[in-house]
């Protein structure tokens, strides 16, 4: 397997499906990369939308790009959102936020009225669980959060990068959660909600109308 491969030929698929008019919601990863740079091609041939990123990073490429942008408070829907994965289940359930950008990208998923998901081969699992849950903490209630989480089973430690504490862009840390194998993500989202100190975490459920996997040198799309 080419997983560079895989993951361009699930942006290409995906971009396909933007039309005149639309607000996009631009998604946060590598493979998310590669459709931000599809659509500063279709932009440039004349394709008429307006984008909203998910993290700083995706925001400068689409801008260097020349995609129209707009805040997300100066839009009252998204029509379309197309984002990357860590994993996806065959319920389509994912976890996502392995590049820290989950909040947004679940805010942006949220007003959206279609979500798309492109994802290459290796992102595809049984059951949700050997990639780590990301949950995003506020500093304070780290400690807090931990604690409640191993009532869940869940074991978790504070994301590092460059030998420092990640920083998200809301200012938080992120918490990695090892539940085990997640059979039931729905009902472990739930209880992870009712965790105060918890700004957001990665299990995002019931959030994608369809994925779109790039295998080998074709791509399959699995529909809810
Ligand atoms: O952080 C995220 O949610 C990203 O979408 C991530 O899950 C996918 O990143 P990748 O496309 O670089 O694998």
């Amino acid at each position: 397997n080419n997983p560079e491969k895989e993951k361009q030929l699930a942006a290409k698929e995906a971009v396909t499906l933007l039309k005149d008019g639309q607000i996009v919601g631009l998604g946060t990863g590598s493979t998310i990369f590669f459709a931000i740079e599809e659509i500063g091609t279709l932009v440039k041939n004349g394709l008429q939308i307006k984008g909203v990123a998910t993290s700083d990073a995706s925001y400068q490429q689409a801008i260097a790009l020349g995609i129209p942008m707009l805040n997300i408070n100066d839009v009252t829907r998204i029509d379309i959102t197309i984002d990357g994965t860590d994993e996806f289940d065959d319920n389509l359930q994912l976890i996502k936020g392995g590049g820290g950008a989950l909040f947004k990208e679940k805010i942006v998923a949220s007003m959206s009225r279609e979500k798309i998901i492109i994802a290459d081969a290796s992102k595809k699992v049984n059951a949700l669980g050997k990639f780590k849950v990301p949950i995003e903490v506020v500093p304070f209630a780290v400690n807090y959060v931990r604690q409640q989480l191993k009532k869940l089973n869940g074991n978790g430690e504070v994301r590092m990068k460059d030998g420092q504490t990640f920083v998200t862009e809301q200012g938080n840390y992120i918490i990695d959660g090892d539940f085990g194998p997640i059979n039931e993500p729905i009902i472990l989202s739930r209880h992870l909600n009712e965790i105060e100190g918890i700004l957001v975490h990665g299990l995002f459920v019931n959030m994608a109308d369809s994925v779109i996997m790039g295998v080998h040198d074709t791509t399959v799309t699995f529909t809810r």
